[in-house]
């Protein structure tokens, strides 16, 4: 028969599937469901080999799941809102919601061709008003609650895509998407109240996510144990925040952010001109280059003092850029003998240090001669009614109580910051607030969302959101008192949109609310979800926020969005360098599926590296799964085996399909595709030997078939559709189970046994563990070191004792 041709297979059961409604999702209380999603795309365009990646792989293991009689939801969608469609906008002069809906319907194209089982049925784009204006209903939801709430502070500015970004979106002090350099600006913004559930998000019990995503959550929400300590002044009280109040006496001097709102009351008439050059300086660096390791210490005396809470003694009050306005509470306690900024920043400029914590068994400190802080545990001195506790991170419970009386007092604080949602551009939701003269910002009532995004608007770099410049679309009136009010102009970030996609799956046309709760309830949460690890901090920690608040607002019992999370690692380019136009090493997957269809990306795919490592492309890779695919067709298709007859038994044949098939499916519940891809190409070379064996048209030779080609449809769905129908199936491969494995078929039942002639061993044979004489002594002449003393002879005696002895007795 003919070679095998992919073309000519891949879009006739494309479009067969699609014509049955192979995979489309229906409830089925008789089944238990499975929640599979990746990461739904952006629309940027054009799918790249990286987000093959990231769905046939995983969409082998949901057709896996479906086989193993899961009923299993596998959606996909648009994650539609953000800043490319308007730069397109800007560029070409083309409506941003043409430039999505264009990308989206070729996209949609370049995902048929993949073969995924997605069920396209639920496919929705998030820049679509009957998904925004769900967002829109949530801010106001979380605006009753005081959750989303607007506060003038020190946003991060990216002069090239003017506009705002989350801390989340500041990569070494530049914007994430534009590279440019971040400057702060001080800005009315919205922000959802995330540290409220900071405690809530460290824990991790109910989700089982990778350590290294863990890990990146901790860090980032960065919980510090510690205690508030007041310090009187004449300008008013300055809170510090410190993790050791333990080194309390070692405090020898203050010092304020230069934001603090203090420093300005503080600062003495002779010092006001340096202190105001200092703020100048420090309001022009990033939080990041402030904190940078190794950075020289700078600051300025305010000319103030402050008044220690238990000696008494006056402290000078100091401003340095490395103490954060955002962070605890924007002033220190500065222990110069227990913290390494502050020893460098006392040396500096002269300043007193104080030994409080000391080494176990150390002798006193020479301070002239110390080169740095000690910030290990030990005991304290030089500390009053301190001296002799226990001093170090550890101990600081004791130390607090003791200090009760002086004001200390226990506090935690978080490194999260709440998390701001206002963006000055107009490809997103729109706010839903109005303002009014006499009521303020009031919450667009539910009735009237969504608030739609108008078409005719202007699109330039301004600073300003085009909502802003439009002449009429901001003019609204005041839900309250009915009075002439102005609409909010800009719109949310578009992580927003993404942190609730996966509850609207599973009802994707409802119109009630943001999702049918009963629907909600019976397939989620998220059973695996699947996608990169960039989305670390940002989606994934937003998304869990946002299913708490759901939770809290009652349309969910969900605490977290999905049960387990993987991540796939990336598709280098052969040069083992990061794919990308200017390297020029892009390897597209259109011009792929052209070359070798569908089914053999897919297999390449599964087979380049464990797929939580990722690997480089290897464009001679490829051959090895496109090669093995024609084997594979020929092993059912063509009539005639050709090469050398081979000898394997049907307990062999049977012992390899099981076995096989037994490897097969602990890999894919471990999700260790390329071994999968490699144990099935190992069967291949089994399976063409014992087509020229006595196995071959036995019922082990069928059974092989059978579950070989059931293997392969999670993994390469079209040739394993055309290989089943042409074996005579009317119901499509897809719709089959995936098959069991016989244990008893796994257990080897052969021995090794030694073959004597005369009484001395001239050979060894394998032969069945229930083979009888006849069996073993036919393969015992078989066997040529054998044959050479017993051929031409006549045979005198035969003992066989199985298991034991074989011994043939010759003459002549
Ligand atoms: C006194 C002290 C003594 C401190 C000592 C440390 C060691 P983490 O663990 O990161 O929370 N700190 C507090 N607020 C700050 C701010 N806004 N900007 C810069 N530094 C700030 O660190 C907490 C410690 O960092 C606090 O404890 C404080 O210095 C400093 F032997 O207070 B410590
Ligand atoms: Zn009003």
């Amino acid at each position: 028969s003919e070679r095998y041709n992919p073309h000519a297979i891949e879009q006739k059961w494309q479009t067969a599937w699609d014509e049955a409604g192979l995979y489309a999702f229906h409830e089925d209380p008789r089944k238990q469901k499975h929640y599979a999603l990746t990461m739904f795309p952006y629309p940027s365009g054009n799918l790249h080999i990286g987000h093959w990646y990231a769905y046939v792989v995983p969409d082998a293991r949901a057709r896996w799941m479906r086989m193993r009689g899961y009923n299993v939801l596998f959606p996909m969608g648009f994650d539609a809102f953000g800043l490319p469609a308007e730069n397109a906008a800007i560029k070409r002069g083309i409506n941003p919601r043409t430039w999505t809906l264009d990308n989206i319907q070729y996209m949609t194209g370049q995902f048929r061709r993949m073969g995924t089982m997605i069920d396209w049925s639920r496919q929705f784009a998030t820049c679509q008003p009957e998904y925004y204006r769900w967002n829109q209903w949530f801010f106001t939801r979380m605006f009753e609650r005081g959750l989303a709430y607007k506060k003038e502070s020190f946003v991060n500015w990216d002069p090239v895509d003017q506009t705002v970004l989350a801390n989340e979106q500041v990569v070494d002090g530049r914007g994430e998407r534009s590279g440019a350099l971040v400057e702060r600006r001080l800005m009315s913004q919205w922000h959802f109240k995330i540290t409220e559930y900071a405690e809530e998000l460290l824990d991790f019990s109910g989700t089982d996510m990778p350590e290294r995503v863990r890990l990146m959550q901790q860090n980032w929400i960065g919980k510090s144990v510690g205690a508030e300590v007041d310090f009187a002044t004449d300008a008013g009280i300055v809170t510090v925040f410190t993790t050791r109040p333990d080194t309390l006496y070692g405090a020898t001097f203050l010092v304020l952010a230069p934001e603090h709102p203090l420093v300005d009351p503080l600062t003495t008439d002779e010092q006001r001109e340096a202190v105001g050059a200092y703020k100048e300086a420090a309001g022009r660096l990033s939080e990041i280059d402030r904190q940078a390791e190794g950075r020289e210490k700078t600051g300025v005396f305010t000319g103030a003092y402050a008044t220690h809470p238990i000696t008494g003694e006056r402290i000078p009050v100091w401003i340095a850029d490395y103490v954060l306005v955002t962070y605890g509470s924007g002033a220190i306690m500065a222990v110069p003998s227990g913290d390494q900024r502050d020893f460098e920043f006392a040396r500096k400029y002269g300043l007193p240090i104080v030994e409080v914590v000391r080494p176990e068994g150390a002798e006193a400190l020479d301070m002239d001669a110390a080169t740095e802080a000690y910030t290990g545990d030990g005991v304290i001195v030089n500390s009053g009614d301190l001296n002799g506790m226990r001093g170090g991170k550890a101990f600081i419970g004791p130390v607090i109580e003791r200090l009760a009386g002086y004001g200390v007092r226990a506090k935690t604080t978080y490194r999260l910051r709440d998390w701001l949602v206002s963006r000055q551009r107009y490809w997103g939701t729109p706010i839903p607030i109005t303002y009014c003269d006499t009521c303020g910002a009031q919450p667009v009532p539910d009735d009237q969302l969504p608030i739609e995004l108008p078409d005719d608007v202007e699109f330039l770099p301004t600073g300003q959101s085009p909502l802003k410049l439009h002449p009429t679309w901001s003019k609204t009136t005041c839900a309250k008192c009915g009075g002439p009010a102005e609409r909010d102009t800009d719109t949310m970030d578009t992580f927003v949109d993404s942190s609730w996609y996966m509850y609207r799956f599973t009802s994707p046309h409802f119109d009630q609310a943001p999702w049918d709760k009963d629907a909600a309830e019976r397939l989620t949460p998220i059973d695996l979800y699947t996608g990169g690890i960039e989305h670390a901090i940002l989606h994934l920690l937003y998304s869990r926020f946002w299913t708490k608040v759901a939770r809290d607002l009652g349309l969910t019992s969900n605490s977290e969005p999905f049960r387990a999370l993987r991540n796939q690692g990336i598709i280098l380019g052969e040069d083992q360098e990061k794919m990308s136009k200017s390297r020029g090493n892009v390897i597209d997957p259109d011009d792929l599926v052209q070359e070798y269809g569908a089914d053999t990306v897919r297999t390449y795919l599964m087979f380049i590296a464990p797929w939580e490592v990722g690997g480089p492309w290897s464009a001679s890779g490829i051959n090895g799964p496109s090669k093995w695919l024609s084997r594979v067709w020929s092993l059912y298709f063509d009539e005639n085996a050709s090469g050398p007859a081979e000898n394997t038994t049907e307990a062999e044949l049977r012992y390899a399909t099981h076995t096989t098939l037994q490897k097969v499916t602990g890999d894919f519940e471990r999700l260790s595709f390329n071994t999968i891809v490699a144990a099935l190409m190992e069967y291949t070379n089994a399976l063409v030997k014992a087509k020229r064996s006595p196995a071959f048209g036995t019922d082990a030779w069928a059974e092989a078939l059978r579950i070989f080609n059931l293997m392969l449809a999670p993994i390469v769905p079209h040739i394993a559709e055309e290989l089943w129908r042409e074996s005579g199936h009317a119901q499509s491969v897809h719709l089959e189970a995936w098959p069991s494995v016989d244990e008893t078929a796994t257990v080897r039942d052969t021995v090794t046994m030694a073959v004597q002639v005369n009484g001395k061993v001239r050979g060894q044979v394998e032969i069945s563990k229930t083979a009888t004489q006849a069996d073993a002594m036919a393969a015992a002449r078989a066997n040529p070191d054998v044959a050479k003393f017993v051929d031409g002879k006549d045979t005198v005696k035969e003992i066989f004792v199985p298991g034991r002895i074989i011994n043939i007795v010759v003459k002549g």
